[in-house]
């Protein structure tokens, strides 16, 4: 009887480290991903850069800027309030049909709040060997708008296939203006992640894994192509 008690025990020991295991975070590909770093030596004049955000590339600087009013984390952000934008690109693994996530979190301040129709997006884009952005397979994030509520930090995030011929991705965040909008956005921790094949990641809720405990026998068959990594 306690030789019993002593299995279910280990049983119940094992069901439960395997639920309490963390789960382990997935490569990020993006460097300064949090905007914290600049350039040791900045060259305003050459790079017509005075912010130096290492790593990054900003268009219509007087647009936008590295800014410590608001952060996800650390002590600065990236905040933009016209046209313009930042990117970078990120040399992968790239491998065609393989899907990449490029995520970031979006604020706009009550001090500051966004107004009318501008918005921001995150793009996934694609480069051949030439360096050439590869227009067709360009990839869009749902946009951040005035309709977000405001003081809150958003996650944003697209998805797409690498394309053949593809040597570099790009995530860029571009702020797209609308007349008589108003209004800055704040953007911070930005990563991109590889999905499916080896190593990929699928987010399971908490919800999701009840509902596969009740209908186990069910799914084990479903679940062969799958490669899941529990996180929550
Ligand atoms: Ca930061």
């Amino acid at each position: 009887m306690l030789k019993d008690s002593f299995k279910i025990f280990l049983i119940a020991l094992c069901y439960l480290s395997f639920f309490l295991v963390p789960p382990s975070r997935a490569e990020n590909f993006i460097l300064n991903s949090s905007f914290e770093d600049t350039l040791e030596n900045k060259n305003p004049v050459a790079s017509k850069d005075a912010d130096g955000i290492k790593y990054w590339m900003r268009w219509l600087h007087q647009n936008n800027e590295r800014s410590d009013i608001a952060a996800h984390t650390g002590k600065y952000s990236f905040k933009n309030w016209e046209s313009g934008g930042i990117y970078q690109n990120f040399a992968a693994p790239i491998e065609k049909g393989k899907t990449y996530r490029i995520s970031c979190y979006m604020y706009t301040p009550t001090s500051d709040r966004l107004k009318g129709g501008s918005y921001e997006i995150i793009k996934l884009e694609w480069l051949d060997t030439n360096g050439v952005v590869m227009g067709p397979d360009t990839v869009q994030s749902p946009h951040f708008d005035s309709n977000m509520p405001a003081d809150t930090w958003h996650l944003i995030s697209v998805q797409g296939s690498a394309p053949e011929k593809a040597v570099n991705g790009r995530a860029v965040l571009e702020f797209i203006p609308s007349q008589g909008g108003s209004g800055a956005i704040f953007c911070d921790d930005v990563e991109v992640e590889v999905l499916g094949g080896e190593g990929g990641q699928l987010t399971v809720s908490k919800e999701e894994i009840k509902k596969e405990e009740v209908v186990k026998e069910e799914v084990v068959n479903e679940k062969e192509d799958e490669t899941i990594d529990w996180q929550w």
